[in-house]
């Protein structure tokens, strides 16, 4: 083989893109049972909100029917939903938290 032969290959400078795995909401769900409190001290003690955000996210929900808590990645997002949804269930309300992805 002469040096003739030798073919050199420059490094390929295409990375494969990796897609960005989707981010996923936790929506709060209102119902006509749960008291407003409740929903504020769950919202405090499960996605570490303030009173005054926890209040406002709440009242969201109550007005609207339906408030985004918070937006993150699915595992996070799906358990986050069971833990305060099953916070409710614990002590007798129909309290409801889902989660879907993004757009
Ligand atoms: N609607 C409820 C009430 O009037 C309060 C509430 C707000 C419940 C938001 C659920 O996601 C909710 N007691």
């Amino acid at each position: 083989m002469s040096d003739k032969d030798v073919v050199v290959r420059r490094k390929s400078r295409t990375k494969p893109k990796l897609e960005r795995p989707r981010l996923y909401k936790v929506i709060l769900v209102n119902d006509d049972y749960t008291p407003r409190e409740f929903v504020v001290m769950v919202l405090k003690a499960v996605f570490r909100m303030s009173e005054e955000t926890g209040y406002r996210v709440m009242m969201t929900a109550h007005k609207l029917g339906t408030s985004v808590v918070v937006v993150c990645a699915r595992d996070i997002a799906e358990t986050k939903a069971k833990e305060a949804t099953d916070l409710g269930k614990e002590a007798g309300f129909p309290l409801l938290f889902t989660s879907e992805p993004e757009e």
